[in-house]
């Protein structure tokens, strides 16, 4: 049972999305991410657990892979592809939550990064939650994070950044939040980041994932 989880990572970290995607030549005609995130929750694993122990540690490894100049851009956009296809059967397991409407959450990435697939997991999982989500994408300027945040008052804001370079932007962003709505409460994710970080931007929390940051808003919504 475990093969089909090490199966599926194998097949995010080479990027091979389906079973018609040439690449990689030595996994043709083999089942992809997608199929085997399908097979998987037959297996009756659950969406976190595939999440948690097959997906994440795969991209953990491309993005190593990378950082040891072992692998490039290409090898990271085709398994950020093949990640897309797998969260595309997991969806509806993180967005059929709770029929009760907690809120809006304005949710970014902040400007100068692309990376969207973590946003993108907290915003299903807030769905989930009942959370009415205002995603804005990936590259979000501070200007507007806070036109966002002024068009749907009492709305909470969530922040996402990968990069050590765009991390810096959420300073500004949260900024620019409070001059519009000092209220407002702003919160912030991402691999780079820390509470200490948070804490010296003057962020209402830091949250390593969407879970204990959907625990959070829970507890004081
Ligand atoms: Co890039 N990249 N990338 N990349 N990339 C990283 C982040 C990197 C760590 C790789 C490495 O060197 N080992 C490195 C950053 C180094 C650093 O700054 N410390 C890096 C780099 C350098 C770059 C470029 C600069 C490379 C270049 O061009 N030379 C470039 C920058 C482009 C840009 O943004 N301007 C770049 C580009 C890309 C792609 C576009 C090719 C692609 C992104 C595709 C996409 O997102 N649509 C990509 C990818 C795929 C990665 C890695 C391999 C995987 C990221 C990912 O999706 N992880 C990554 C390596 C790694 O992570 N180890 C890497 C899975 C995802 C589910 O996890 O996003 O952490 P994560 O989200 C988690 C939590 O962090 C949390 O919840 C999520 C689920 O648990 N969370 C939040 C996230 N946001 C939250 C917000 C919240 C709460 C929780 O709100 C409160």
């Amino acid at each position: 049972m475990k093969d089909l989880l090490e199966q599926l990572g194998l097949c995010v970290e080479k990027g091979k999305s389906d079973r018609n995607a040439a690449f990689p030549p030595e996994l043709r005609g083999m089942d992809g991410a997608s199929e085997l995130t399908l097979k998987a929750l037959e297996a009756g694993f659950s969406a976190n657990q595939i999440l948690n122990e097959a997906l994440m540690p795969a991209m953990q490894r491309v993005g190593d892979r990378f950082a040891e100049h072992k692998a490039f851009i290409p090898d990271l956009m085709i398994a950020a592809r093949a990640m897309n296809a797998a969260m595309e059967h997991l969806k509806p397991f993180f967005e059929s939550g709770e029929a009760q409407h907690r809120g809006k959450i304005v949710l970014g990435t902040v400007e100068g990064d692309q990376h969207d697939i973590g946003k993108n997991i907290v915003k299903m999982v807030l769905k989930g939650e009942g959370w009415d989500v205002i995603d804005l994408g990936t590259n979000t300027s501070a200007t507007e994070f806070a036109e966002a945040v002024a068009e749907h008052p009492g709305s909470l804001v969530g922040m996402s950044a990968l990069l050590t370079t765009t991390m810096v932007k959420m300073e500004e962003s949260l900024q620019a939040i409070r001059a519009k709505i000092p209220a407002t409460k702003v919160f912030v994710g991402g691999a780079p980041l820390s509470q200490a970080f948070s804490d010296q931007i003057g962020a209402d929390g830091y949250f390593p994932d969407p879970h204990s940051f959907a625990l959070h808003l829970r507890e004081i919504s």
